[in-house]
């Protein structure tokens, strides 16, 4: 049983609307999910909902439901949404089964058992919103607190806390030694600088079952239930532990009655995360890890925040972009293409519809679905679809392009692949304008000339649809179908020059993206 590459998004507060934000997350995580099995290796890749906590149990309350109730009407809507971007995910977790509680509470006993909690009353400014407390550290200049923690109110409180001090400096070490564990690197040195500026204070686990009973019980105490980012971080390796991994199964302490799916994932290559919950992934998670004795993850990969028109997306003020919408209205492979060309892993990206729209016309329409139209219809036409002998006089601009992309995909540069493989598509298009294929299809001597760049154009095309199966899964399933190729573009090894064999019939040339009326 060899090892998966294992790779995961942050959960989702199922409590909301879907939105660019989580869609992009779970599209980068898909890419690399998609690459890595293109490469050839086994993969993992989990996403999933995060259930529990205060804001559920208000929404739930609100509407009238059991927050049970609430989280399994939401479930499905989340579902499909994922689906409606292609995901590739394995497995879908939600903090509510009963398999990841299980393992949350075999590891709260695990640690509890081996000293590293302790009980003591805390007085402080909490904000429910976050549902976290806060210290002066929080207060903005003007001594009040941002308003993003929403409404801050006075509490004193006993509560379990997890001992952090002792974990402060080999994390440093770590981070220090490991410089791909944290990427961008702008976000490994914000990680950094907190640790070496700051003590790091023992974490709250817990919170009174009297005031929030929508959490997972505190095995060793029937008064708490757990902090909801103790029981959201667990989901990464609840679910290999549930599954039989051993190595998550023994960390966790955790036996699973049905060995029915042994599988061999932790540690998790990459954990996918927005830049907000950069401190709960590289000081919390590896700090619980540590305690459990389970290797830590070997990369967390943080990409920034979108906005819209330059502002912040909000519901309340109707400056959202809805992904569904977009999808139904572009093709999913239009918004998959748009995000990741758009914004490259780190920075913030702002969507613009015009932005979107000028990216579809120029680089989908005129670009990439007119060099596959016109090299096939004029396949068609020319040959009557079929395919002549070999001829190699774009390989090694593919050849290149297939080693770049490929060494890109491994270093998770998802928006310079795009853009090297784009150089392919405007080589090949430079091509028919250098070439005039209709020109020499009307001078019976030219036969010859004609029957290398028809060759070379459809190989091109081929290639493009395997370079492109990780971003663009159906257009590149199109392509193949195209070509009357069976089967799908999802192996990388079939990238190779010369994979068109002279006789083959290509299939019928439609439009990938069709013109949108401006
Ligand atoms: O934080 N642009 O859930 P969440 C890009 N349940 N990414 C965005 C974004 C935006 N405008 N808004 C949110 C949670 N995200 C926890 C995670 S993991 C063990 C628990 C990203 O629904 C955000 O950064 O608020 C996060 O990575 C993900 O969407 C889920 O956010």
């Amino acid at each position: 049983m060899s090892k998966r590459f294992y790779i995961t998004t942050a959960i989702d507060y199922v409590n909301g609307q879907p939105h660019l934000g989580h869609a992009y997350e779970k599209i980068v995580a898909d890419v690399i999910a998609r690459s890595r099995r293109s490469f050839g290796q086994e993969v993992f890749f989990l996403t999933g909902l995060d259930e529990h906590g205060q804001k559920v149990q208000q929404v739930a309350v609100a509407e009238g439901k059991t927050p049970q109730a609430y989280c399994d009407d939401l479930a499905p809507v989340w579902k499909a949404f994922i689906a409606r971007l292609g995901l590739t995910n394995d497995d879908f977790v939600r903090t509510t089964e009963v398999r990841h509680k299980t393992v949350v509470q075999s590891i709260l006993s695990k640690l509890h058992a081996e000293g590293h909690f302790y009980k003591a009353i805390y007085r402080g400014f909490y904000s429910t919103k976050e549902e976290t407390f806060l210290t002066d550290k929080d207060r903005r200049p003007d001594g009040s607190f941002d308003p993003s923690y929403g409404d801050v109110i006075e509490l004193e409180e006993e509560n379990y806390y997890f001992r952090l001090k002792a974990h402060q400096q080999w994390l440093i070490d770590y981070i220090e030694k490991n410089p791909d564990f944290v990427c961008p690197e702008s976000r490994r040195n914000e990680v950094l600088g907190f640790l070496k500026h700051n003590v790091l204070e023992d974490l709250c686990i817990t919170r009174p079952a009297n005031r929030l009973n929508w959490g997972i019980p505190i095995p060793f105490d029937p008064d708490y239930v757990t902090y909801v980012w103790f029981d959201a971080l667990v989901n990464y390796i609840s679910v290999p532990a549930a599954l039989a991994d051993p190595v998550a199964a023994r960390a966790v302490n955790y036996q699973p009655s049905t060995i029915n799916y042994p599988l061999s994932a932790w540690p998790a290559d990459i954990h996918v995360i927005g830049k907000d919950i950069l401190k709960f992934h590289s000081v919390y998670w590896p700090i619980m890890l540590k305690a459990m004795g389970a290797p830590l993850p070997k990369q967390i990969v943080v990409h920034g925040w979108w906005q819209k028109d330059g502002e912040k997306m909000s519901k309340t003020t109707g400056n959202v972009v809805d992904p569904i919408a977009v999808i139904n209205e572009w093709g999913v492979d239009a918004f998959r293409f748009y995000v990741i060309r758009e914004l490259d892993i780190g920075p913030d990206g702002n969507w613009t519809d015009e932005g979107f729209k000028a990216r579809y016309k120029a680089e989908l329409a005129d670009a990439l679905g007119n060099l596959v139209n016109r090299s096939l219809s004029m396949l068609k036409r020319y040959r009557n679809g079929v395919v002549p002998s070999q001829s190699n006089e774009l390989a090694a601009d593919a050849e290149k392009v297939v080693t770049e992309t490929r060494s890109l995909l491994e270093q998770n540069q998802l928006q310079s692949a795009l853009q090297t493989i784009w150089s392919l598509v405007t080589r090949a298009n430079q091509y028919v304008d250098h070439t005039a294929p209709f020109k020499l299809a009307k001078d019976p001597t030219k036969a010859a000339r004609l029957d290398e760049v028809l060759y070379n154009l459809a190989e091109v095309c081929r290639i493009l649809a395997v370079l492109l199966w990780p971003f663009l899964p159906e257009t590149a399933s199109k392509i193949y179908a195209q070509l009357g190729l069976s089967g799908a573009p999802d192996k990388f090894a079939a990238a190779g020059w010369g994979g068109l064999k002279a006789g083959h019939s290509i299939g019928t040339p439609a439009a990938l993206f069709p013109k949108k009326e401006p």
